[in-house]
């Protein structure tokens, strides 16, 4: 788990490093992208971290499913896929709020998995009844017809925009005909890291309809400006039930995470601003995570 995470994080950085220097210094492989970080009062810690054995397997307590599911896209025109979790004892008697997890630049599908052990994360808080039974949906966030996370990362940012229209046209409508879902804005969640927590605050935002629920762990530079995705803030104000945005302070992408806490406290929008020591990394998002999906769906 380590050398993949920080493979796959270096990967990142590495890739940034390359395209950047003209104007930028080296990336670090803490995730400071080059960037100064400047930290205000508000940029403090919101919660606890988690107890070490958070995401571990534990024998003692029953287990959800994972699976990788194909389906096909409308937008993309492709056949793609998503890895599920359904919880502990699913069945379809039962109807259950979905948490959609967006992954960053350099994931897939898997991302999600890799970083936090989203199934073992989530057996856990349920068996403490720390989190509600829920089903946990892990697109490919990179809507275009080759979307491995190859080469140059960075030249498919605009396909994660793109995937505004897979995700409510295709991945949505074929989550709520497979599975058992409660299929409202009460009852579905969206959450992301980096370009997932950008495309969290641009798609979740605009479509208060779809979600009641949002976190944005890490977001990255895709993310539109704060007036631009809250034109009405007394209407985010009534819709959100849960708000969480996340960053560490050796992220050098924490800018993004800071304009938008500022514009939304100006606005009065109720939300959980959350900085910790970590940088842009696994650490961070499985925090993130284990942190969000504790207070949604109540
Ligand atoms: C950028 C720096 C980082 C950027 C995207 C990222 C689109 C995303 C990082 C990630 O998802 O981990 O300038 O531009």
């Amino acid at each position: 788990m380590k050398t993949l995470l920080s493979c796959s994080l270096l990967g990142v950085c590495l890739t940034f490093a390359t395209i950047s220097n003209a104007q930028e210094p080296t990336a670090d492989p803490k995730g400071a992208f080059g960037r100064k970080i400047v930290l205000g009062p508000d940029d403090k810690a919101a919660f606890d971290p988690p107890p070490a054995d958070f995401n571990m397997r534990r024998d003692d307590i029953p287990h959800g499913r994972l699976e990788m599911v194909e389906y096909d896209s409308k937008s993309v025109g492709t056949r793609r896929k998503m890895q599920v979790y359904t919880p502990p004892g699913y069945t379809r008697e039962t109807k259950y709020p979905v948490l959609y997890l967006l992954h960053g630049i350099g994931g897939d599908e898997t991302e999600w998995q890799r970083f936090a052990k989203v199934d073992a994360l989530l057996d856990n808080l349920i068996a403490d009844k720390k989190a509600m039974p829920m089903i946990v949906v892990m697109p490919n966030g990179r809507a275009q017809k080759n979307d491995r996370a190859e080469g140059d990362v960075f030249a498919a940012a605009p396909a994660f925009g793109a995937f505004e229209a897979d995700l409510f046209g295709s991945v949505i409508p074929t989550i709520d005909e497979r599975y058992a879902t409660l299929p409202d804005r009460d009852h579905r969640a969206l959450a992301g890291l980096s370009m997932g927590g950008g495309q969290t605050l641009n798609f979740g935002l605009t479509h208060l309809d779809q979600f009641a629920w949002l976190g944005a762990f890490s977001a990255a530079p895709n993310t539109k400006p704060p007036a631009t995705l809250v034109p009405d803030p007394a209407a985010a104000k009534k819709h959100l039930k849960y708000f969480l945005i996340t960053c560490g302070n050796q992220d050098g992408l924490i800018n993004i995470s800071q304009g938008m806490h500022a514009f939304l406290k100006e606005s009065k929008v109720p939300h959980v601003w959350h900085v910790d020591g970590q940088g842009h990394d696994g650490v961070h998002w499985a925090s993130s995570l284990n942190e969000f999906v504790q207070r949604i769906f109540r």
